[in-house]
């Protein structure tokens, strides 16, 4: 009996320390089974897989503007089509900004307006942030995949959205602080987020 109980706790130590080693589908794979004994592998050091950018550790960057229990944001003047807004805030360790209460989009839109002037956009009073209707038409959702109401802030400008020219399906904020579906192969400035106070 004892044999047996052992070669159990060597088969789920085999099976756990296969799963570390593969890239998992979500980290909750390492704690299935936590066998009693014989095994040392820290589940908790599993590295977080990369397309969860929520899971990582922000890091503080002084180029971000700061508000105490809202956020950290940046306002991207170089104008850039939305997909490419997206990469950068990715690449500076934060993403698009999620706007997840009113307070967020006042915050975000008074540092919208103080900004210097977005260059290289046919639309400079318009900021990329992150959602879109990518996925079906006329169902916007953040880029962590919440809709607009679960995450929080759905206020639009007055007359969106439109899907104007049947082609809007990116995501922004208008100076006067209403979000706008535009155009995703156009170039806007673009609002960054860390989700650091
Ligand atoms: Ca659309
Ligand atoms: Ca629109």
């Amino acid at each position: 009996m004892g044999i047996i109980f052992v070669l159990i706790q060597i088969f789920f130590c085999a099976r756990l320390s296969m799963a570390q080693q593969q890239p998992a589908p979500y980290p909750a794979v390492n704690w299935y089974y936590q066998p009693s004994f014989g095994c040392n592998w820290n589940s908790l050091s599993m590295p977080k897989p990369p397309y969860l950018p929520w899971n990582q550790p922000y890091a503080k960057r002084d180029d971000y503007t700061y508000t105490p229990n809202i956020g950290g944001y940046k306002v991207h003047t170089r104008a850039v089509p939305w997909n490419d807004a997206r990469m950068t805030c990715e690449e500076e360790g934060g993403h698009l900004a999620i706007l997840n209460s009113i307070a967020e989009a006042k915050v975000v839109t008074e540092l919208f307006k103080k900004s210097s002037p977005i260059t290289g956009s046919p639309h400079p009073d318009f900021a990329s942030i992150g959602f879109h209707d990518l996925y079906r038409e006329g169902q916007y959702v953040t880029i962590h995949g919440q809709t607009l109401a679960k995450a929080g802030f759905g206020e639009w400008a007055d007359g969106q959205p439109d899907n104007a020219g049947g082609a809007e399906n990116c995501g922004s904020l208008h100076k006067s602080g209403g979000l706008n579906d535009i155009n995703c192969g156009t170039q806007f400035g673009f609002i960054c987020e860390l989700p650091i106070y």
